[in-house]
């Protein structure tokens, strides 16, 4: 049995409910574009499939050459780091995990496949600006652009804090991110967010609503047993 030496959190629907943030960015930027597109609830739920807020454009429409695409990305960037850099709250049970983790000397990171302006916004955001000295590592876009499910980000973390996968554990919200954190040998556990409730989560060793109830114990216990 292997101990527990970090957890690595997504951020995006993990740490907090971002995504609808996330979508309201893009609605305002196709809009000061003049561009006619709205992204509905249910249409975004769907375009969730795709990460990446880029190739979620691409995706949307394939038509829209790389350059555009890059400037209603920048526009949806600065709308959307505006937005959370005011103040999102984080998901039930993160900040007092992160606590305990770090009193425990767990090592943290973040590998999420959104950008890095808007990680360091949310999390300074929702803490007053000590937030992002909490995660020994941080894995973005910026330093993976092959993104979930696509293992990349979290092999990026394994490799720089010099770890091997199950000695970690993935906190996730989605399909591609529980694809992504197992297909690096990382054993994982949801908290189903808005926007994924319901989808599949094969691998996981856990799917629970939210982290509030979750001590770090029950953490250990689940990742123990991840590898008999
Ligand atoms: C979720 C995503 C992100 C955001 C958009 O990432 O798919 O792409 O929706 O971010 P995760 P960008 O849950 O892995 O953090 O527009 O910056 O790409
Ligand atoms: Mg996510």
């Amino acid at each position: 049995m292997t101990d527990l030496k970090a957890i690595i959190f997504d951020v995006d629907g993990t740490l907090a409910e971002t995504e609808d943030a996330h979508r309201r960015a893009f609605n305002k930027t196709f809009t000061e574009f003049g561009l006619g597109w709205r992204w509905t609830q249910g249409l975004y739920r769907e375009l969730l499939k795709v990460s990446g807020g880029k190739e979620r454009i691409k995706a949307f429409a394939p038509a829209t050459d790389d350059a555009l695409v890059a400037r209603l990305h920048g526009r949806k960037t600065e709308l959307y780091t505006a937005e959370v850099a005011a103040g999102m709250p984080f998901r039930p049970g993160i900040a007092r995990l992160i606590e305990e983790a770090r009193a425990a000397g767990l090592r943290l990171a973040v590998a999420t496949t959104t950008t890095r302006a808007n990680v360091l916004a949310l999390l300074d955001g929702a803490t007053g600006g000590a937030g992002h000295q909490w995660f020994e590592m941080m894995a973005c876009a910026d330093d993976a652009p092959t993104k979930k499910p696509d293992p990349l980000v979290y092999r990026l973390v394994l490799e720089r804090m010099g770890l091997a996968g199950h000695e970690c554990l993935a906190v996730e919200d989605s399909t591609n991110g529980v694809r992504a954190a197992t297909g690096a040998g990382i054993p994982v556990v949801v908290t189903e967010s808005v926007y994924t409730i319901g989808d599949d989560f094969t691998g996981a060793l856990a799917v629970l609503s939210d982290l509030g109830n979750t001590r770090l114990d029950s953490l250990k216990t689940l990742h123990a047993h991840s590898r008999g």
